[in-house]
C-alpha cells in the first residue's frame, strides 16, 4: 500500500473509529478527552493482540481485536465503554479473565479486549465481613481468581460454599456462566451464592446490584454470558471452612446402579460433594485424576476396565474438623451404607480442604510438564434431564464415545438439583427437578481435535433427534435461531435486558448471540 493511501485511510479512520484515532495520536497530548486518558492503557502490540485472540479452547484464533485495554482502575473500563457508546461507530468490547473460555467467548473482533487481571494489583482484592442479616461474606474483585479468594478467606477460617472443579478462573467469568461442581446439588451453582455485584453496563454506567437493588441487572448478569455488563466486584456467601475432607471413590460397572446411587446421595443431607466420571482404557492415559489410586489399586481397576469396558466412578466428599475426627468414619459409613458399587472397589483418601479443592491444579502442572495442557480443547458441556439419562448413556456414551474411541480426555457425569437455581437468572437449565451435568472434556492435538469436534456435532444431533431436551452449559452456537432455542422461554427477557443494559450491543461479541461476524 502506498504511503498516501495508508495515511488517507488512517485520517479517515480517525473519524470512523475512535480506536484508530487513539492509535495514531496516542503520543499527542490532548487533555480532557476520554481517548487521551485511555491511550497509555490501550495496547496495540502484536503480543497483546495475540494473547487476546485466543483462549484455553485453542479453536477460535481469528477474532483479532484492534487493541487490548490493561485497566489499572475500573474507571478505565467505564471510560472505554463510554467512548464506544458515544461513538458514531461503536466498537465491540469483551472482558477477558484467565482466558479459560473454549470457543472464543472472550474475544472481540475489531474491538477491544479488556484484560481484567491487570486490575488485580490496584483493586479491592478479597475483604471478609460479617453482618447479622447477611452472615459471613467476601467482597472480591471480578478479576480475582477463585484460588486467591480461597486463600484469603481461609485466613479467617472461612470459604465460599460453591465451587468449580478448577480454581484458576476469575470470579467475573464463572458468575457470567454458572460455576458448577460437586457442591451444586446442595448449595446450587456459584451464581446462587452471590449477595451483590458491581457491574459496568454497556452504557458505561456503574451499578451496585442485588436481589433488592437494581435487581433486574443483578439477575441479568448472573449467567448472562457477559451480555449486560462487566462484573467488577462480587459479594460471595461464605461459611466456616473445614480443615480436612474424607474423599471417597466407588466404582460401578452398572450404569443404572451408578446413577441410582448418585441420585440417592444428592437427595440426602450429609455429603458435601457428589460427582462422577468415566474410566475407560482410552481415557486413562489422559486422566490426571488417576494419582488418587495406589499402584496396587490401579492394576485391579485396570482389570475391571478390561472386563467391563466402561467403569463409572462415583466420587463423594465429606468435610470434617479436628473435633469430629473420632466420628467422621462412622458418619461416612452410615452415609454410604446400602450403595451398590462393585464389592471391594471403594477407595478413600484423607486430605486437607485446600488439597481437595485445588485437586485439578496438580493435574494441570503434570500435563503442562508434558506439553499436554496448552492444546486444543473441543469441549462439550451438557445438562441432560434425568428422565433421559439412560437414552443419553446408550446413544452417546456407549455408541459414540466408547464405540468410536475418538475422545481423549475426561468424561464427567453427575446429577444436580434444579431447586437451587433461580429462574430470574439468565442461566439456562433443563426443565426438570434433577438434571445431569455431563462434561466431555476432550484434549486434542493440532491434527485430531477436529475429529472430536465432529463427534460433538454428532452428539448434539443425536440428542436433538432423540428429543432429549438438554441444554448446553458454556453454550456455543453460531446462529440466532439456535440461541433463541437455547434460551427458550427466557429469550424475550434476555432480549429486553440487552436493550436495557447494552442497547448498542457492545459487550461480549464472541458469544455470537447478537453479533454474527
Ligand atoms: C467445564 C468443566 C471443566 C467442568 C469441570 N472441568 C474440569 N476441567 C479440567 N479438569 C477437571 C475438570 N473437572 C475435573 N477435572
Amino acid at each position: 500500500m502506498s504511503f498516501l493511501i495508508s495515511s488517507l485511510i488512517s485520517v479517515l479512520g480517525r473519524y470512523l473509529n475512535p480506536l484508530i484515532s487513539i492509535k495514531s495520536s496516542s503520543s499527542i497530548p490532548n487533555h480532557g478527552t476520554l481517548s487521551v486518558k485511555l491511550a497509555p492503557k490501550l495496547h496495540f502490540t502484536s503480543d497483546a493482540i495475540k494473547m487476546a485472540s485466543t483462549d484455553f479452547g485453542k479453536i477460535i484464533t481469528s477474532n483479532i481485536p484492534s487493541a487490548v485495554l490493561f485497566p489499572s482502575h475500573i474507571d478505565d473500563i467505564k471510560n472505554l465503554i463510554t467512548l464506544s457508546y458515544n461513538s458514531t461507530t461503536p466498537f465491540p468490547i469483551a472482558a477477558r479473565g484467565h482466558g479459560h473460555s473454549v470457543r472464543g467467548q472472550a474475544t472481540a473482533r475489531d474491538g477491544v479486549v479488556v484484560d481484567m487481571k491487570s486490575l488485580s494489583n490496584s483493586h479491592v482484592g478479597t475483604r471478609v465481613s460479617w453482618t447479622s442479616s447477611l452472615g459471613y461474606y467476601a467482597d472480591v474483585g471480578g478479576e480475582q481468581l477463585w484460588i486467591d479468594v480461597l486463600c484469603a478467606t481461609l485466613e479467617h477460617g472461612l470459604a465460599p460454599v460453591s465451587w468449580t472443579d478448577y480454581l484458576y478462573l476469575t470470579v467475573g467469568g464463572t458468575l457470567s456462566n454458572a460455576g458448577m461442581s460437586g457442591q451444586a446439588f446442595y448449595y446450587g451453582p456459584q451464581i446462587s451464592n452471590v449477595l451483590e455485584l458491581g457491574v459496568i453496563t454497556g452504557k458505561g454506567e456503574f451499578f451496585t446490584c442485588s436481589k433488592h437493588t437494581n435487581s433486574e441487572l443483578f439477575y441479568a448478569v448472573l449467567g448472562g454470558l457477559g451480555q449486560f455488563g462487566i462484573i467488577t466486584r462480587a459479594r460471595i456467601v461464605l461459611d466456616k471452612a473445614p480443615k480436612r475432607v474424607k474423599w471417597v471413590r466407588m466404582l460401578y460397572h452398572d450404569f443404572s446402579a451408578f446413577t441410582r446411587d448418585q441420585e440417592h446421595l444428592i437427595s440426602i443431607t450429609g455429603l458435601d460433594y457428589v460427582e462422577g466420571h468415566l474410566l475407560m482404557n482410552q481415557s486413562s492415559a489422559n486422566n490426571w485424576r488417576s494419582s488418587f489410586f495406589s499402584p496396587n489399586d490401579v492394576s485391579n481397576i485396570a482389570s475391571l476396565i478390561t472386563q467391563h469396558k466402561i467403569i463409572y466412578c462415583l466420587e463423594v466428599v465429606k468435610y470434617y474438623d479436628d473435633f469430629t475426627t473420632h466420628t467422621i468414619d462412622k458418619e461416612l459409613k452410615v452415609l454410604l451404607e446400602g450403595l451398590s458399587f462393585n464389592p471391594g472397589f471403594v477407595f478413600e483418601k484423607d486430605v486437607t480442604f485446600m488439597d481437595f479443592l485445588n485437586r485439578v491444579r496438580s493435574g494441570e502442572l503434570q500435563l503442562q510438564s508434558q506439553g499436554l495442557w496448552d492444546v486444543p480443547h473441543p469441549w462439550l458441556n451438557l445438562f441432560v434431564p434425568k428422565s433421559r439419562i439412560f437414552d443419553f448413556h446408550q446413544g452417546v456414551i456407549v455408541n459414540m464415545i466408547h464405540a468410536r474411541n475418538i475422545t481423549r480426555g475426561l468424561v464427567l457425569l453427575y446429577p444436580t438439583n434444579r431447586k437451587r437455581w433461580d429462574d430470574r437468572m439468565s442461566a439456562v437449565t433443563p426443565d426438570e427437578d434433577i438434571f445431569y451435568s455431563v462434561g466431555l472434556l476432550c484434549s486434542g492435538d493440532n491434527d485430531n481435535w477436529k475429529a472430536m469436534d465432529e463427534q460433538n456435532k454428532d452428539i448434539l444431533e443425536f440428542c436433538e433427534k432423540a428429543g432429549i431436551r438438554f441444554k448446553q452449559y458454556l453454550p456455543h452456537y453460531t446462529t440466532r435461531e439456535e440461541w433463541i432455542d437455547h434460551f427458550g422461554e427466557k429469550w424475550s427477557i434476555f432480549q429486553e435486558r440487552k436493550t436495557m443494559f447494552d442497547p448498542k450491543m457492545i459487550l461480549s461479541p464472541g458469544q455470537r448471540i447478537f453479533h454474527h461476524v
